[in-house]
């Protein structure tokens, strides 16, 4: 038999939605699901997850045996699982304390309760597919208890962990009332992985302050066990965004964008709905700008795609509301019988219309107040094949340790934040082609290939350093 890996998230990386009663998959666009997703389905490999929704239990074989088509197998949720472990536990107890938005917090027992019997959930579905000698790679604050519920069945099994958001600082992490459980259950990896070096420094402090864990350097022994804690910054497939801008499809998109946007010059947003993106500081500024830029009437627009997410969470509809309305406001103020200031999409679009957007786009402005690496930023960079274009990077996301020449800014700086637009909508060609090459190199180097094979090569090295002491 040979060895294979099993990738394990909440999420599978596809969405099954009911049409008539018939079950249809489509891809996810979760950060996760694009960055995997070219790499899981080589070889033998699986990947674990839940499909999204609830499937009645009569129809979980049917689902299931079309998911094994793919190699893909689904941890099935109920409901109350769903309402508790995802959308509360995960939701609204971890998600904004790791993003230092703890008012957003609600540390409920029965989230808890929840949260630990669907993490005991996944281990039964692992443990069911796992053989001798295979890699578990887990993902994501959905799972923090997962490897430890693992090894304490398979004691020597290989297990690598990756978070993808950030880790707080202990001032924030102690705050959670199941803190020690947490950590300990992250004990259970081999190597625990993050986006940068001070998500890294957080883990290391909040782990040696709450747990009974020796700790050295970057190395934590615990029980008898030693596991390795490092920053792998995420990287994407730089080569398909590059590619794409030379797509016939994408190349219709761009004609018919540059149409509709006249002579205007487009700064784009693309987030996630969520109130970690900044998406109603980002619209302060951008209202400021016309105010006290009037000179720019007619002649910018900013183009913003929302994409819908976690819209039955109370916190999150309500955002939704808020954004709707302050872009009303915007474009109800400002708007000429020609000329939209705001165009507001909260929908999700093909990869080929984001590839116009990003080749189209002389401005993109991220600025998340927190975010763990960002992948849009890289995105844009990546389909900037001339050079050109300017990239507004919040200091918040793990994004701006590596595209330092972007025009980096503090995201609740509203005033800053405008600035950096003028400065965009002013910067010459050649500067743009200077800054822009540098972060082109970086992200197509660093790419999600590397970091699959920087991940996996350390988990390798992990695993002999742990045989080679207890040979010792
Ligand atoms: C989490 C962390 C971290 C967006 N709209 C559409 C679409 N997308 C794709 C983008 C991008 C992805 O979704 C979003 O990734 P981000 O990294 O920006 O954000 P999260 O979803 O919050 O991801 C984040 C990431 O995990 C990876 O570790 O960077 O910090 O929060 O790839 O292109 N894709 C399509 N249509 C859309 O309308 N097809």
């Amino acid at each position: 038999m040979v060895n294979k890996t099993i990738i394990v998230s909440n999420r599978l990386p596809v969405k099954i939605v009911e049409e008539n009663g018939e079950y249809l998959l489509s891809p996810s666009e979760g950060g996760l699901a694009t960055g995997l997703g070219s790499v899981y389905k080589k070889g033998n490999n699986i990947w674990i997850g839940w499909p999204g929704i609830e499937i009645p239990l009569e129809r979980q074989q049917e689902v299931t045996e079309k998911l094994a088509a793919l190699n893909l197998i689904p941890v099935f949720l109920t409901p109350d699982e769903i309402n508790l472990y995802y959308e509360g536990f995960s939701n609204e107890v971890l998600w904004p304390v790791f993003h230092y938005m703890v008012t957003y917090a609600h540390f409920e027992q029965v989230y808890w309760d929840s949260y630990q019997k669907v993490n005991g959930k996944f281990k039964d579905v692992v443990t069911a597919h796992l053989n001798e000698g295979d890699t578990i790679w887990i993902h994501d604050y959905q799972l923090l208890l997962l490897s430890e519920r693992i090894r304490n069945i398979q004691p020597h099994v290989t297990i690598g962990f990756f978070q993808h958001i950030p880790f707080p600082s202990y001032e924030m992490f102690r705050l959670i009332p199941w803190r020690e459980e947490l950590i300990n259950g992250m004990f259970g990896a081999d190597l625990l992985g993050f986006h940068t070096f001070d998500d890294v420094r957080h883990f290391l402090s909040a782990a040696s302050r709450i747990s009974a864990a020796k700790i050295s350097d970057n190395v934590i022994t615990y029980k008898d066990r030693q596991l390795v804690v490092e920053a792998f910054p995420m990287g994407i497939d730089a080569g398909k965004f590059e590619n794409l801008v030379h797509d016939p499809v994408v190349a219709e998109h761009v004609i018919s964008l540059k149409e509709t946007m006249h002579n205007c010059k487009v700064i784009l947003t693309i987030d996630r709905l969520d109130y970690s993106k900044g998406i109603l500081q980002r619209l302060q500024a951008y209202e400021l700008l016309l105010e006290t830029h009037p000179e720019y009437a007619d002649r910018l627009s900013l183009y913003m795609i929302v994409v819908p997410s976690r819209d039955t969470v109370a916190q999150y509809k309500e955002l939704k509301d808020q954004i709707d309305q302050l872009v009303g406001n915007i474009n109800a103020r400002f708007r000429t019988l020609n000329w939209l200031p705001v165009h507001y999409f909260y929908r999700s679009f093909p990869v080929e219309f984001l590839s116009a957007l990003y080749s189209t786009a002389d401005i993109c402005l991220v600025t998340p107040m927190r975010d763990g690496m960002n992948l849009v930023s890289k995105e844009y960079v990546a389909s900037r094949t001339d050079n050109t274009g300017v990239l507004i990077l919040s200091e918040m996301a793990g994004a701006s340790k590596e595209l330092n020449d972007a025009l980096i800014v503090n995201p609740n700086n509203i005033g800053e934040v405008m600035r950096a637009i003028v400065e965009g909508l002013n910067m010459s060609v050649e500067e743009q082609r200077v800054r822009m090459s540098v972060m082109r190199g970086i992200v197509r180097k660093f790419d999600i290939y590397l970091w699959v094979k920087n991940f996996m090569d350390k988990l390798e090295e992990v695993k002999h350093m742990q045989e080679s002491l207890l040979t010792k």
